[in-house]
């Protein structure tokens, strides 16, 4: 069905895989969109209760592929409107658990994205480069949206400015990510952190992205009112009765993603 990319769904985790292996998987405007139209197919298949995104062969993702933009004028505000824009946003509009499970090296648009995933998970091979500025270019796709809220503006800026390879020991020091696994059992492992995630309150877990989220824009009164809201939604929810139960019955919960 997809040109560009892999999708499959097994045990609630739907797996995206970036296809272009050849190519370090770089953007490509198909790419872009079928990204988007398969988070968006995930946010409606009620069998998916975590995604997970990473790259086949060596890379995560390259950022976009510079054969297309190579020497010509390019219409870069266009270029991100249309096609990294509505992606990156399609990231916080799926209210499920996304891991980038980052195989390779993450670079200028492909650490962006990475950056727009909830938790990142890394091979010890892994390595992220903010690389916009090796070709004159400012970090786009979030980049300077999420990169500062993660690790701090300081360290943002450094990376920013000097476009220097990131290691994933390095990116586990200062918190880029959140596990380093060895290569030889990455996938493996990233998979049985997914299926983990999937196993989860999946409402619950969605209102934490979208309230966490928000919280970042609003203040203490906001965020409390929308905590509230969020509460009352999880609430009702099965998974919370569930918990509820399992808890008073000294068992371990069974939840459904309801
Ligand atoms: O419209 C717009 O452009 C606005 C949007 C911008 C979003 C962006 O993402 S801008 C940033 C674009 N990306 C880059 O500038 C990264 C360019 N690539 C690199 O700096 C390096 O390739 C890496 C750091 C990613 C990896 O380095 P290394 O030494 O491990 O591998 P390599 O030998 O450089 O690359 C391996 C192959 O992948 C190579 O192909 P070949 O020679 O074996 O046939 C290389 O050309 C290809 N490749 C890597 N990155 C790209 C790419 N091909 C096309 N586009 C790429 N971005």
């Amino acid at each position: 069905m997809y040109e560009t990319i892999c999708y499959e769904v097994s045990e609630g985790v739907a797996v995206v895989t970036l296809n272009r292996p050849d190519k370090f998987n770089a953007f490509t405007e198909k790419m872009n969109k079928e990204i988007t139209d398969a988070l968006k197919q995930a946010q409606k298949d009620p069998k998916v209760r975590c995604l997970l995104l990473t790259g086949a062969g060596r890379a995560f993702n390259a950022g976009q592929d510079l054969g297309d933009v190579a020497g010509g004028d390019v219409d870069y505000g266009a270029f991100l409107r249309e096609r990294y824009n509505p992606m990156i946003l399609q990231f916080q509009k799926t209210e499920k658990p996304i891991i980038a499970a980052v195989n390779g090296v993450a670079a200028g648009a492909g650490m962006s994205v990475a950056l727009a995933c909830d938790i990142r998970l890394a091979s010890e091979r892994a390595s992220f480069v903010s690389s916009f500025v090796n070709i004159g270019l400012v970090p786009d796709s979030g980049g300077c949206y999420f990169l500062p809220r993660i690790i701090g503006m300081g360290k943002a800026l450094e990376l920013a400015m000097t476009g220097e390879k990131v290691s994933a020991a390095e990116a586990l020091r200062i918190g880029l990510v959140n596990q380093v696994y060895p290569a030889e059992s990455f996938q493996e492992d990233a998979l049985a952190y997914a299926r983990k995630l999937a196993a989860l309150p999946t409402r619950a877990i969605g209102l934490i992205k979208r309230t966490m989220y928000k919280g970042l824009e609003m203040n203490l009164e906001e965020t409390l009112a929308y905590e509230a809201f969020a509460q009352e939604a999880a609430g009702s929810t099965e998974d919370h009765r569930e918990g509820v139960a399992a808890f008073m019955e000294k068992r371990a919960p069974r939840f459904t993603g309801r």
